[in-house]
């Protein structure tokens, strides 16, 4: 009888939510923690993930969403590489009867009620505290003051929206402007390459600040200032955007000036909010993690229990 009881308490296995995901790439430190922090986060709570990679393709992202639909998932995550296109193939998810989350990059449509919800950053708001904390830095210095800027992907949120954020900040200077700019694609290798045609430039054009769309350019970026005989973090002023442990700890050493934080942890938020769909409950349709900027004074201790 006990036997009986037991058996039958413990024999009704609630379905494992299947949770379809399309990540857009593995360019950064930032991306590869976030996907770490995914698939952490749903081993935890016990939903079945499946996920793709789409190396930077939205092609290739549509192909994934369409074979989650086939296999008939039953939630949907897309981290979109570009901010634009996807009114079509949410429209085809929608008609399967498949609920969305986008996550980390927002995606431009004109229906919201193409997915649930939004988690991820502000990334307009992260410019602005780049730009905030060079006004303030610099409020002494005359100007003229050039910025070379590090764009990330071409079309992606977070790079149209820092640059966005950031230049209404730095537009109430008058003597400071933005005299190059060129997209990176948010990875080292060409953070590298692209800085160090920028220091080509005759000296009087030279940048005395460097604004990167993210930290793995800016960290490329160093390698190039010091090549070109100069120092990182004094003779060219380095901000960039995520507040991954390496370049925290080029702020402690005084090669960074400021790191604007962006959170790739966000798995957890994820599984919690697939849970809560198949719940039924209602969501709010954007979640924004908490954000703050790291200067070089509170650099070594944020470097410790760094998770990414
Ligand atoms: O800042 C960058 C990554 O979408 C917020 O993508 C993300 C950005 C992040 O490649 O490092």
């Amino acid at each position: 009888d006990w036997l009986q009881t037991s058996v039958s308490e413990t024999a009704k296995p609630e379905t494992p939510i299947t949770l379809g995901f399309s990540q857009l790439g593995k360019e950064s430190a930032w991306r590869v923690a976030n996907t770490a922090s995914v698939q952490e986060a749903a081993a935890e709570s016990g939903i079945r993930l499946v996920m793709k990679n789409a190396e930077q393709s939205q092609k290739k992202q549509f192909e994934a969403i369409r074979d989650f639909i086939q296999m008939k998932v039953d939630v949907i995550a897309i981290a979109p590489v570009v901010e634009s296109g996807w009114e079509d193939i949410l429209r085809e998810v929608k008609a399967a009867g498949i609920p969305v989350v986008i996550l980390d990059r927002s995606v431009n449509v004109k229906d919201t009620s193409l997915f649930v919800t939004t988690i991820g950053s502000n990334f307009y708001e992260e410019g602005a505290k780049a730009g905030k904390y060079l006004l303030d830095r610099l409020r002494h210095l005359p100007g003229p003051i050039r910025i070379a800027e590090l764009q990330g992907t071409s079309g992606s949120a977070p790079s149209i929206q820092r640059g966005e954020g950031f230049r209404s900040v730095v537009s109430a200077r008058e003597d400071m402007s933005i005299t190059q700019s060129a997209p990176a694609d948010f990875t080292e290798d060409k953070g590298r390459a692209i800085m160090r045609g920028f220091l080509q430039a005759p000296a009087e054009k030279r940048p005395h600040v460097l604004f990167a769309h993210n930290d793995d350019m800016a960290l490329g970026a160093i390698d190039a200032i010091e090549e070109a005989g100069l120092k990182p973090g004094e003779d060219i002023l380095v901000l960039s955007v995520d507040g991954s442990r390496r370049a925290l700890e080029q702020l402690a050493a005084g090669k960074l000036n400021a790191v604007v934080e962006c959170n790739p942890l966000i798995g957890p938020q994820l599984m919690q909010a697939a849970k809560e769909i198949m719940a039924g409950r209602t969501l709010p349709k954007r979640m924004v993690p908490p954000e703050d900027i790291f200067t070089q004074e509170r650099a070594a201790e944020a470097v410790n229990g760094r998770k990414f």
